[in-house]
């Protein structure tokens, strides 16, 4: 590592990177080329930043597999270069890219700590200033000149996440996302509180990146009343290869035939379905119930504790991968990048 740890910010877009215009109260996109002017801050901070920004910002609602391909690429570009990496990303769909990214880069030696804000960054009251400082503080971390961290990790409102396990909770407070089944890794205060046991270890072995993701996939949410007409026609889409069903507490279902029996056909035609609880907190425990014995039996996979933002891009990784078939629930139901208890 050289003397300052190196750091590259990529910008893709968010509220972080609006700015207020104080004279017509209009929000307009940030030039990010400005960056370092706009938040003098940075310039105390114990690194060397460098920008990358996407060539059109997006809010992330517009995300999709091809823009987490650019940033892994554009990280793969500059990973020999650089310490850490800080991505700046709308906090509505930060979860989800967190966890696709963390599917994408294997054998990560480097952090990659996803933020963004809640108030653009020009706004009076804005969290992104405290958000961006501590993220890029976070990333810069390192102990015998490695990284302290290794891995995805979404940071936002004094604390630090493993991103594949984060969800967006709230629409308006300044505490957007939570972690439901595994500890926040570092809690900013007057110091940095680290909980490094948490930490995910790596091995040594060299950087991966996978940018093919397979989107012929599907979250179907139960309820009570869901139709046979409706659940068909979903199940029996042509190009679909998997879906994850969110399932009520421990990971129940409906006991009747007509459900059951798409549920067998599914299966039979080759379809993966994992099953994933809609309760925030908590596990899928098949065969708890009498209401999951049979979709244990049925070879449905489960999800355990994964949150559906993981299990979705967890899902399209692995259908990228090409696993056998015979393997696939294995290979599902095993942690790849902590994203579920073992
Ligand atoms: N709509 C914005 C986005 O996700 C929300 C935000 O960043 N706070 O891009």
């Amino acid at each position: 590592m050289n003397s300052k740890p190196q750091i590259l910010l990529i910008y893709t877009g968010g509220t972080i990177g609006m700015k207020k215009d104080f004279e017509t109260g209009a929000l307009k996109a940030f030039d990010f080329a400005k960056l370092l002017h706009n938040v003098p801050e940075l310039k105390l901070l114990d690194c060397e930043i460098a920008t990358f920004s996407f060539e059109n910002p997006i809010d992330s609602s517009n995300m999709n597999p091809e823009h987490w391909a650019e940033i892994a690429c554009t990280i793969e570009n500059n990973y020999d270069n650089f310490d850490g990496f800080v991505v700046l990303h709308g906090s509505d769909t930060m979860s989800y890219s967190a966890s696709a990214l963390s599917f994408m880069l294997e054998n990560l030696s480097k952090p990659i700590i996803f933020t963004g804000s809640q108030l653009p960054i020009g706004d009076l009251r804005t969290d992104a200033k405290e958000n961006l400082i501590t993220a890029i503080q976070i990333a810069s971390l390192h102990e015998n000149g490695k990284p302290l961290i290794k891995e995805v990790c979404l940071y936002f409102e004094y604390k630090l996440y493993r991103g594949n396990r984060t969800t967006k909770v709230n629409a308006e407070h300044f505490r957007a996302f939570i972690s439901p089944n595994y500890p926040f890794l570092v809690e900013s205060g007057v110091h940095l509180k680290m909980n490094s046991e948490l930490f995910l270890q790596t091995n040594e072995a060299e950087l991966k990146v996978h940018t093919y993701l397979d989107n012929n996939v599907a979250i179907i949410k139960m309820f009570p009343g869901i139709s046979e007409a409706v659940l068909s026609a979903i199940l029996n889409i042509e190009s679909l290869k998997g879906i994850i069903l969110e399932t009520y507490g421990a990971g129940n279902a409906p006991t009747e035939d007509w459900f059951l029996e798409l549920l067998q056909n599914a299966v039979n035609r080759g379809l993966y379905i994992v099953n994933v609880t809609q309760c925030a907190i908590g596990s899928v425990s098949m065969g708890h119930y009498e209401t999951s014995t049979t979709m244990k039996n049925l070879g449905i996979i489960s999800g355990k504790d994964i949150t559906t933002e993981a299990a979705v891009t967890k899902l399209m990784y692995l259908l990228g991968q090409k696993i056998a078939p015979s393997n696939f629930k294995n290979v599902f139901e095993t942690s790849l990048r902590g994203e579920i208890s073992l």
